[in-house]
């Protein structure tokens, strides 16, 4: 059999490429985009959230705070690690990344105004995440799938604890009720925007579902999450700021309006709220680690001489 059948016969069958195995150009160029995109979420998105560590309220929310964002930087690492299987160099997924030429998720260009804030996070981004990455650990290449596997225990852990944070601000005074509806407010259209455009105008879907590195299209997540949220949200006391959110009987599923879709082409074009001053933050904390980098370069030669002997 050629290698390009035997590609076709082993994503058909649902079974995983490995690195060493044959693939076309243009799967390893849609992984390593989406993989680098991915990773470099999860490095920006300890930005947001980081902003409060030194602000949490008590010792315990700090000390869940920094476990979580520090989390993030582990599954930043396990992408960029899946992202080098396939031949690409974590140095120039980084100098990419500061230099604009590489996305990150639109959602983290949006600032972090309040405490409450850390707890929509968790709830409805981490959420989004879920919903996102849970069908991706049934993506075609092993090494992506089996990040999303570990990186999806870590995200319902997330969620948890951005739900329960939130339970205990609206069990608390009229102020921190007020606190966290303001930022539901905020967060709820951004985070619909997580799942990428609509599928009429998602450039990549058909072929990346084609590929089975994408498990679903975008609408549909979209809608999954809708359904998932809806339910949490009357719980917990808060509204969705959307007044066409409505069940539908028929269909089974919630009908819900559309984000303004300007807005996120403004964002992920670079004009979103924060997108200067996430990129510039993660040029100069990648220029500060130079002496880390180096150190750790000579480290490695000195033991290889030594190793050598
Ligand atoms: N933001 O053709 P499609 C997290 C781009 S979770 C920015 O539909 P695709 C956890 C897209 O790249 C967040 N750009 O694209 C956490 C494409 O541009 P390109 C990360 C977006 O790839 C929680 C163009 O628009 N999760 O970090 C966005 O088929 C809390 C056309 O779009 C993932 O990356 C967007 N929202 O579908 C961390 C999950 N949407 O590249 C800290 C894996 C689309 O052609 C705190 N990724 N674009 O120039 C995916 O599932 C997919 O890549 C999608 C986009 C669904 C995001």
């Amino acid at each position: 059999m050629d290698l390009e059948a035997e590609f076709e016969r082993t994503v058909a069958a649902g079974q995983r490429v490995e690195p060493r195995d044959w693939m076309p150009d243009g799967y390893r160029k849609t992984l390593i985009r989406q993989i680098a995109q991915h990773a470099h979420s999860e490095i920006i998105g300890m930005q947001p959230e980081g902003n409060w560590i030194s602000r949490a309220p008590s010792l315990r929310r700090k000390a869940i705070l920094l476990a979580k964002v520090q989390d993030e930087a582990g599954h930043g690492l396990y992408l960029y690690a899946a992202t080098e299987t396939l031949g690409a160099d974590r140095g120039d997924l980084t100098e990419k990344l500061v230099s604009g030429r590489q996305k990150y998720s639109s959602i983290f260009n949006y600032p972090t105004l309040s405490y409450a804030d850390v707890g929509v996070i968790g709830w409805l981004v981490d959420g989004a995440a879920i919903c996102n990455q849970v069908p991706l650990c049934r993506t075609s290449y092993g090494p992506y799938a089996r990040a999303m596997i570990r990186i999806c225990k870590e995200e319902s852990f997330h969620q948890r604890q951005g739900y329960e944070l939130l339970m205990t601000m609206m069990g608390g005074t009229d102020a921190q009720r007020a606190m966290v509806q303001e930022s539901v407010d905020r967060f709820w259209w951004p985070s619909l925007m997580m799942f990428g455009p609509p599928d009429a105008e998602s450039a990549n879907t058909e072929r990346s579902m084609a590929w089975r590195i994408k498990r679903n299209t975008n609408d549909e997540l979209r809608q999954k999450f809708v359904d998932m949220t809806v339910p949490q949200a009357e719980k917990l006391g808060v509204t969705l700021p959307d007044p066409a959110l409505k069940w539908n009987p028929e269909r089974g599923h919630h009908d819900f309006g559309q984000p303004d879709w300007d807005e996120f082409w403004q964002v992920v074009g670079g004009n979103g709220p924060a997108n200067k001053q996430r990129v510039e933050h993660r040029r100069r904390a990648h220029e500060d680690g130079e002496w880390v980098r180096a150190a750790a370069e000579a480290h490695a030669a000195k033991r290889a001489v030594r190793e050598d002997v």
